[in-house]
């Protein structure tokens, strides 16, 4: 796999649009891990895990969330794959904290559609922050994540369940609804890309998205990640979040920086300090550490 450069045109275009796709941002190890961690989290459900499709679905949607402390693929992923160091370029950030780690899977034939949302209504944070979608499997475009471009600029509209469309966290009346995206798709601007496994979806806490079913033989396995620019803020709710922080309102006042270890700093990631350090240690004369696993590790190529 080639060099990353994230360019200027990814840049603008994230800017402009709220979601970029970019291909292969996993290389071959990073995508067997990913498969290993999805598949590690289906084996063992966490205390998060839901079914968002009904009984009658002949399909299944399946979700799980924040498993990155018990699954160290995940963690990997999170931290050292070109992931974060893409989401720092695309959020114009110097910092980036990572989130969470969401994992979303539709069985082959699943009917249940994910309903347009935003993500931001549903958490505790203020401030800027970028999804990663990124299958394991091939994804065709009638069955990609879909995202309505622009709709990062705002306004925040209401959150509700994805099954019974209820308002369990900002009161009904208090933010705008979704607009009828469905009922007349042409007026959109409806982004959707034909993926490969490996490839990755990038797009803003705020645009507005969501999914057909899955109308195709083979599942739809899928790594979400996702990270908070340096000036995301701990933003307290009165109800439960989704996904929930327990106890995290005691511990991280209202409008601090999301400084905790539920949200670890990746970037810059260790591997370009050790670099930094490696460099400073050399212009000083001195002889670099080169046990040092960091060191060799490639930051910006993924081989
Ligand atoms: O995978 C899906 O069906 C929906 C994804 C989604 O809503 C998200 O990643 O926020």
């Amino acid at each position: 796999m080639s060099e990353l450069i994230v360019g200027a045109e990814l840049t603008e275009a994230f800017a402009s649009d709220g979601v970029v796709c970019v291909r292969q941002v996993l290389n071959a190890s990073e995508l067997a891990d990913a498969v290993a961690a999805i598949d590690a989290v289906l084996a063992d459900p966490g205390p998060l895990a839901q079914v968002t499709s009904g009984p009658d679905d002949p399909g299944a949607f399946t979700e799980d969330f924040c498993r990155w402390q018990q699954i160290p693929a995940i963690e990997r992923l999170a931290r050292y794959s070109r992931v974060p160091a893409i989401a720092a370029a695309l959020l114009g950030t110097e910092q980036v904290r990572f989130y969470h780690d969401h994992v979303l899977v539709k069985e082959g034939g699943t009917r249940q559609r994910t309903p347009w949302h935003q993500d931001q209504p549903y958490y505790n944070v203020d401030g800027p922050g970028v999804s990663a979608w990124i299958p394991v499997d091939p994804v065709p475009a009638g069955g990609c994540l879909e995202i309505v471009a622009g709709t990062h600029r705002g306004p925040w509209l209401i959150p509700r369940t994805f099954l019974l469309r209820e308002a369990k966290w900002f009161p009904e009346g208090s933010l705008a609804e979704i607009p009828d995206i469905e009922a007349d798709r042409d007026a959109y601007d409806i982004r959707r890309f034909d993926l490969e496994p490996g490839d990755a979806i990038f797009f803003d806490f705020l645009s507005v998205h969501g999914a057909p079913g899955y109308p195709f033989s083979g599942r739809r396995r899928v790594l979400s990640l996702r990270y908070l620019s340096a000036a995301a803020r701990h933003a307290p709710r009165a109800w439960r979040t989704s996904p929930p922080f327990d106890g995290l309102d005691a511990e991280l006042p209202a409008g601090s920086v999301m400084d905790h270890s539920l949200f670890p700093l990746v970037w810059p990631g260790r591997a370009r300090e050790a670099r930094r350090r490696h460099l400073k240690e050399l212009a000083a004369g001195a002889l670099p550490d080169l046990s040092d696993p960091e060191i060799m590790r490639p930051a910006w190529r993924s081989s």
